[in-house]
């Protein structure tokens, strides 16, 4: 059996595209055949936090891992990209943050899903979007489609659709992101 997990990606330390592209494609091999999907990748300022601007993006795949299993994995490849935790919110080389596995509803000291402040957040909602998940409802909040209404005073830029395919990944130039806000 197996359950469709969704992961947010981030980095605002050190060479984020090319960390995010990494590791992305390292999920991309661990999912089941051909379940893997990724959102376009964003530029935003960081959000309750400090530090340089963030790229975010999120991914969709279905897994034989149990939650724990791939919180672990999660985990170890932020421990492989260099991650410190110096303190709540600190600037990042990698943060991965497991969503939601499947419509599991989970309250432990490890885990919370869904994750606690994702509907909160354009660069997590906007990309959920992108992977046409609007009418899919995050417990006890709502649609995504209404929860990324609420949040569209956070300026977010569109960097790159096709960001892990081999022609594009050295070429994202921030110079020619979309700021979304001015389109809506
Ligand atoms: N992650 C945080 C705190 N703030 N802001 C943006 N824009 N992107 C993030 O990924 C992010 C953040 C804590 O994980
Ligand atoms: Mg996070
Ligand atoms: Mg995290």
């Amino acid at each position: 059996m197996s359950t469709t997990a969704l992961v947010a990606l981030g980095a605002n330390l050190g060479e984020a595209q090319k960390t995010l592209q990494t590791v992305a494609l390292r999920l991309k091999q661990m999912a089941q055949t051909n379940s893997f999907r990724a959102s376009y990748l964003y530029q935003s300022a960081p959000v309750e936090a400090s530090g340089p601007d963030y790229l975010n993006a999120v991914v969709s795949f279905d897994t034989h891992l149990n939650p724990l299993e791939l919180l672990n994995t999660l985990q170890q490849l932020e421990n492989e990209y260099g991650r410190i935790r110096h303190f709540k919110n600190a600037p990042r080389t990698l943060d991965l943050d497991l969503l939601l596995f499947g419509n599991m509803q989970i309250q432990t000291e490890q885990l919370t899903l869904p994750h606690p402040r994702m509907h909160l957040r354009s660069f997590v909602l906007r990309p959920l979007i992108d992977l046409e998940l609007e009418n899919l409802t995050i417990a006890p909040h709502g649609k995504i489609a209404d929860l990324e209404l609420l949040t569209r005073d956070q300026t977010l830029y569109l960097l790159c659709e096709n960001w892990l395919s081999e022609d594009t990944q050295n070429k994202i130039n921030p110079k020619h992101s979309t700021k979304l806000a001015s389109l809506r």
